[in-house]
This record gives C-alpha cells, structure tokens and sequence, in this order.
C-alpha cells in the first residue's frame, strides 16, 4: 500500500521528515540531534521511501559520502551549516580529519561507527522501486556496502569469531543501556588528562534524567580520547582499547545485513568470489551469535573481562534479527518476549518490549536506553518476527507501536509504564517507522 496522505498519523511522519530535511541531509531530530547519523539515515531511508523514493536514495547516497577509506561508516556526517555549539562532540573534538588517513578530508564526520542497518535498507528500497530501476540501485550501492561489510568482518572481528566488537557504547546504537555498565565502570577517567567540555544535550531536554550522566559522559569522551590518540586505528590498537564488547545485536543485524547484501549483490551481476564471501559472512555470523546462549537468553560477551554480559534486556533475543532461527533459539526467544521480562510485564501500559527489563535492578522508565520503549527498535523487531514467520506476534507488535505513537506523539522514546513521550519530540526516524507501518 502507498503512502496515503489522507491517512492523518501518516501526513504528520511525512511532514516531520520534511521539517527535518535540511535539502542536503535529514537531521536525526529538530534540535536535539541536528547532524546525519549513520543507523538513523538508513531507517529514514526505509519510511522515506514510499513518501518519495528518490529523496530516500539520496538521503543514503549523502550518508556514503562520508564512508572512510577502510570501509567504516561514522557514526556522525556533521552538517556544516550548523554551529558546533548546538551538539557535543562536535566535528573539531573528533578532529577525524586530522587523525586519520582513512578519514574523508572534505567532510567532517565522528570516528567511530553505528549498527549496519544500510544494506536493509537499500533492499527494502528496490523491493518498492519500479521493476526498471532495481538493477541501477543495486549497482550504485553494491560496492559501498560491501566495503563496509568487509570492514566489520575484519577490523571489527580480529578473532574471526563471527561477532562484531564495538569500541564505544555509542556504537551499540544503545548508548546507555545497562549492558555496557560494567565495561563502563572499569574505565577510570584520568580527569587531568581529559580535555575540558561543555554537554550541549542537556539544554535540548526537559528533565536531564531522561538522558546519561555526568560520569557516563566522562567516559565517552574519554574513549573517543583514546581512540584519536590511536589515530582512529581500531586494528593496530585493538589491545589497547578500553572498551571491547562483543555486541550480538548489532552482530544480529549484520548477518541480516549480509542477507540484504546478497540480494544487492545478485541484482547487481557480482561475481561469484563475492557471493561465497558473503555467504560465509552470514553462516559465521550465526555461528557467532549460536555461541552466546546461556539459560535462554543470547549475551553480549565483555572481551576485556572475557566474561557474558548477563543483564535482562531486549539485546537477549538477538539472534531472530539475523533470520532462520533454529526450533531451540525460536522455543526460547519466543519464551523471552512473552515473559515478563518483555511484553509479558502486567505495568506495562502496551504489548511493547522496553529496551530493559521491568524487573532488572538498572530498570528506569524514563532514562535513555534502560527502560523506555524505542519506536524504532519496535520497528527492528517487527521486520525481525516477520522474516521468521511469527505473523501474529509482529501484527500485534505493529498495532501497539502504532497506538503509542497515536497516544505519545513522534518522541525518540516512551515511558514503557505511562505511555509519555520522552527525549526528543519530532525524531525522525520514528516518523520513518510509522510510515513504513501504515505501507505495510
Ligand atoms: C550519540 C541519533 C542518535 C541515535 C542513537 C541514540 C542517540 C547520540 C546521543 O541519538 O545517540 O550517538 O547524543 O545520545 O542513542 O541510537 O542514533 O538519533
């Protein structure tokens, strides 16, 4: 079904998109976030696509300017025209350019990377473009993504373990969820060698408790400190990062990124030698992620500590992201998702997964990442139930999410027990997985 103008919830996802769009890229949200990030440009793209497909394959053309050398896409395309004091980092404190040989020179981008959604999106982007048109897609992104795809398979998995280790919690794309505490808390910030720096996130909120602390912050920007020092060289200072984490989502997605990329790869005429490559990436991707059950639930594996991150949230059913799920892993995640760890919870004001469990002790229904509802992760699982045949639950999963957005507004994230919207108003890409529901 095409976007439908007359349908209300729809009219407004499609005029925040516009609001957002800055004619060259589309700003993650009004004020709070006003630079192109990578995961969010490629969610963008999907919902963006059935309002208009051309600006959506623009909006992920824009975001490749700013891949690097060695294949990684940041995390942040900073948008010139806007002043550096309206978000931290800013571009200067990144100083990519400076740092890395790898680093795109003319435009100024962070240094670190965000979950692999891209290739979805691309596909989901020929899956609704003309018949005549899917072949000039698949070849103009194919060669980018696979480069990037490379990157993660190597700098990103030196021990060919099939997971991805990501060197900052921003990576996660869950900043601040519980998973990444105790990582976190071993990182002593030398406070006399951090460079001095002013938040600007907090005067973009209501109630700074929505958002991460002081101390959290100290230790952000002291690993984007160590990163620049090692000349963003994640391969050569691998040993000497302070935070290594095997993150099995944003390894989960990848897998099913590589799924996408097959699909772009075929349609573009790659040759074979590809194929197999990518074939092997998605079959060590699953054999990554099937070595990291422990009592029903997938954990993240702290490579520092070389011990599972054994914290209750919604990262614990992963593997369903990366597709064809054995009857063990399907038994179990299923068993996660209706407990009441997850949807199962009777406080819950909807059937929706909160990104930390209600009964874990770092549960907080309004800080960011450890306990609201995330729309667009909604959205992730959605498309994940319906790539493994559970079509009740992601019907069920579609309705609620549409519900809270019709209850809340268009917030980057809800309070999973009253339903109120929280952190930025007018967020992008939960515009974006509206109207990809309301096509859908
Ligand atoms: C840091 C833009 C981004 C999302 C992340 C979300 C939040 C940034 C921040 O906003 O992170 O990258 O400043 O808190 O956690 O997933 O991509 O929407």
């Amino acid at each position: 079904m095409p976007y439908d103008p007359a349908n209300p919830l729809a009219a407004r996802a499609a005029d925040i998109l516009r609001a957002n769009d800055t004619g060259s890229s589309i700003k993650a949200a009004p004020s709070l976030y006003p630079h192109q990030w990578s995961w969010d440009a490629a969610f963008i793209s999907i919902g963006l696509g059935h309002v208009d497909l051309d600006r959506a394959l623009a909006e992920m053309r824009h975001l490749l300017q700013g891949q690097w050398r060695n294949g990684m896409i940041p995390h942040i395309q900073y948008n010139p025209d806007v002043s550096p004091e309206s978000y931290f980092p800013d571009a200067d404190r990144w100083g990519t350019r400076y740092a890395s040989k790898d680093a795109p020179q003319a435009i100024a981008t962070s240094g670190i990377t965000q979950p692999p959604v891209h290739a979805i999106a691309i596909r989901q982007l020929i899956d609704i473009a003309p018949g005549s048109r899917r072949g000039e897609i698949a070849r103009e992104f194919y060669q980018p993504l696979l480069a990037w795809h490379r990157y993660l398979a190597s700098a990103r998995d030196p021990e060919n373990s099939g997971l991805v280790t990501i060197v900052h919690p921003w990576e996660s794309g869950m900043d601040n969820s519980p998973r990444w505490d105790a990582a976190m808390a071993r990182i002593d910030v030398p406070k006399d060698d951090l460079p001095p720096y002013i938040r600007r996130d907090l005067t973009h909120v209501t109630d700074p408790s929505q958002r991460p602390t002081n101390d959290d912050y100290d230790r952000f920007i002291w690993i984007l400190e160590v990163l620049k020092r090692n000349n963003y060289r994640v391969d050569a200072a691998y040993g000497k990062l302070p935070f290594r984490v095997k993150d099995v989502f944003f390894s989960a997605i990848l897998v099913t990124a590589n799924e996408s990329l097959m699909h772009i790869a075929t349609l573009a005429g790659a040759a074979l030698e590809d194929l197999d490559i990518i074939e092997e990436w998605i079959l060590n991707g699953r054999r990554g992620l099937a070595g990291r059950w422990e009592d029903g639930r997938c954990l993240d594996l702290d490579v520092i500590s070389g011990e599972s991150i054994d914290v209750n949230t919604l990262a614990a059913i992963s593997p369903i992201l990366a597709g064809q799920v054995s009857p063990s892993v399907r038994a179990a995640a299923l068993k996660y998702w209706h407990s009441e760890d997850m949807v199962g919870h009777p406080y819950l004001k909807w059937q929706l997964p909160p990104s930390t469990s209600l009964h874990a002790p770092q549960f907080n229904p309004t800080r960011y990442w450890r306990g609201p509802v995330w729309p667009v992760i909604n959205w992730l699982f959605w498309y994940a139930w319906q790539r493994i045949g559970e079509f009740d639950i992601a019907d069920e999963l579609r309705r609620d999410a549409l519900a809270q957005v019709e209850y809340a507004g268009f917030f980057e994230y809800m309070n999973p027990i009253t339903g109120e919207g929280l952190g930025s108003d007018a967020q992008s890409w939960t515009a974006a997985a509206v109207l990809d529901w309301l096509a859908g």
